[in-house]
C-alpha cells in the first residue's frame, strides 16, 4: 500500500500528476499476466478484467490513472521503448532478440522461467552434425540467439525464421534442429524430439521506459520497490 499512499498524499510531486498522471503497463496475456497479478496486487494495483475472457486491449484498474495494455509478448519491449507504455514485463528471450535499447531493466522477476535449448529428432546424431566446420539448418523464432550460440561453437548455420510451432520443423525436414524454449519438456516429448544443448536460463524482467522513470519517478519507484520485495520474499 506504499504505492497508494504516495499516489494520493505526496504533494511534493503534484507537478508530475498535473503533467501526466496516467501510468500504462504493457503485459502479454497468459503466463506473464497470470504471474504478474500477485505482484501488482502487492503494489495495490488490481486490473478490472481478465484478458483471457475480455476482448479489450486496454484494461482499466482499481486506479483511474493506471491502465494495462495487452500486447503480444514480443511486442512488450517496443511499447515500452517508445513510451506508449511506461513499464512492462518481458521474457529475457524477447529482450535479447529486441536488443533492449532505451529500456531500464531493474529487476529479474524470476517468473515464467524456462530454458532456451537446441532440440532435434530423437535419434538424430547431433554431436556429429554439430562439429566445428559443419553446416546445420536451424528453425527458430529466435534468430539472434541461435546465430550467436552457433557462432560461439564455430558451427555454420542457416537460420530459418518461424513464428511458432518450431517443433514441427525437424519432423517434416524443414530443419535439422530447432532453438526454442523448454519448460516441462512435454511438447518435445509429444513430438519425438529431444533437447541436446542448453543455451540459456530464461525468466521475465521488469522493463521501464527511461524517460517515464524520470518524469513519473514518484509513481514508478514504489512499484519497483514492491516488486523487488516480492521477488526477495519468494526466493
Ligand atoms: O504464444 P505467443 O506466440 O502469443 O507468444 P509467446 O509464446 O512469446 O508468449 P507466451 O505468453 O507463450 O510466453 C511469454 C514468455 O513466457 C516467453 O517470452 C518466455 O520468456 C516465457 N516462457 C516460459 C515460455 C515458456 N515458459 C514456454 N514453455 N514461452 C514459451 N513456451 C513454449 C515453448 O516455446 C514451447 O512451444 O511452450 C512450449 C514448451 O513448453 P513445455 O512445457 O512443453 O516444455
Ligand atoms: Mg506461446
Amino acid at each position: 500500500m506504499i504505492f497508494i499512499d504516495n499516489l494520493h498524499s505526496n504533494s511534493k510531486f503534484d507537478w508530475v500528476k498535473n503533467m501526466s498522471q496516467q501510468l500504462t503497463i504493457a503485459l502479454s496475456k497468459g503466463r506473464i499476466f497470470d504471474e504478474t497479478l500477485p505482484m501488482l496486487a502487492q503494489a495495490g494495483i488490481v486490473p478490472n478484467e481478465n484478458p483471457e475472457t475480455s476482448r479489450k486491449l486496454i484494461i482499466d484498474t482499481n486506479h483511474q490513472d493506471i491502465r494495462v495494455v495487452i500486447v503480444r509478448a514480443s511486442d512488450v519491449p517496443t511499447y515500452v521503448q517508445y513510451g506508449a507504455a511506461d513499464f512492462g514485463i518481458a521474457g529475457k528471450d524477447v529482450l535479447i532478440e529486441h536488443g533492449g535499447s532505451g529500456l531500464y531493466q531493474p529487476i529479474d522477476l524470476k517468473i515464467a522461467q524456462c530454458r532456451m535449448m537446441v532440440a532435434v529428432r530423437q535419434g538424430f546424431d547431433y554431436r556429429k552434425a554439430s562439429q566445428p566446420g559443419c553446416r546445420l539448418r536451424i528453425a527458430t523464432k529466435y534468430p539472434h540467439i541461435a546465430r550467436e550460440h552457433f557462432a560461439s561453437k564455430g558451427v555454420h548455420v542457416d537460420i530459418i525464421k518461424l513464428y511458432g510451432s518450431m517443433e514441427l520443423a525437424p519432423l517434416v525436414g524443414l530443419s535439422d534442429a530447432i532453438v526454442d524454449l523448454v519448460s516441462t519438456g512435454n511438447t518435445l516429448k509429444a513430438n519425438h524430439l529431444e533437447a541436446v544443448e542448453h543455451i540459456a536460463d530464461i525468466s521475465s524482467r521488469l522493463i521501464v521506459n527511461k524517460a517515464s522513470l524520470k518524469l513519473k519517478y514518484n509513481l514508478i519507484q514504489p512499484i519497483i520497490e514492491t516488486f523487488k520485495q516480492a521477488v526477495a520474499a519468494s526466493s
